[in-house]
């Protein structure tokens, strides 16, 4: 059911840094950049130059308090990888298929990702160490 790798996500403390990091260094540029209450983060997606919207993008996740995931994660971990997101096309049966599988889904109900994304997450513990996270992107992609 996993149709891409959607997007690696990156913990970083400061935003507006880390944009500026990969694209002084990398050529990366900013495709999104969203806030998101409920998971407690500012986020943006970057892309490589000149790619179509569907090619794995880079996540920069920064904390909006520290109580948040990306916060608890800054704390215990420090800044680097936090997630592998797989796009999905229907999150809901691949969360039913992977809890029939055994593997514990962070959400009874699958959440709002970016962009109106609807996701969902296997606990890492469950997945070799890896927060995966499931994406199934908005029907008009916004
Ligand atoms: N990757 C790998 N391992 C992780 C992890 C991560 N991102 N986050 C936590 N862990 C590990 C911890 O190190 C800990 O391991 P040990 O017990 O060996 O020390 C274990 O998992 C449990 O961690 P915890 O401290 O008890 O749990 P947390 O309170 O840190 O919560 C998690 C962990 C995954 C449940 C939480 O981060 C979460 O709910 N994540 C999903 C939501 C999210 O990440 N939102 C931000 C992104 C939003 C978006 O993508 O749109």
């Amino acid at each position: 059911f996993v149709t891409a790798i959607d997007h690696v996500g990156i913990a970083v403390p400061d935003l507006d840094a880390a944009i500026a990091f990969h694209a002084e260094h990398f050529g990366l540029e900013v495709a999104h950049e969203e806030v998101n209450e409920e998971q407690g983060v500012r986020e943006a997606m970057l892309r490589a130059p000149g790619t179509a919207g569907t090619e794995t993008a880079i996540q920069l996740l920064a904390p909006l308090r520290d109580d948040s995931a990306i916060g608890k994660f800054l704390a215990k971990s420090g800044p680097g990888l936090q997630q592998l997101a797989y796009r999905v096309s229907d999150v809901d049966a691949a969360a039913a298929a992977l809890r029939a599988q055994g593997l514990r889904l962070l959400y009874d109900e699958a959440k709002r990702g970016t962009s109106n994304s609807r996701v969902n997450f296997v606990h890492p513990k469950d997945a070799g160490g890896v927060l995966v996270e499931l994406v199934e992107p908005a029907k008009d992609g916004h």
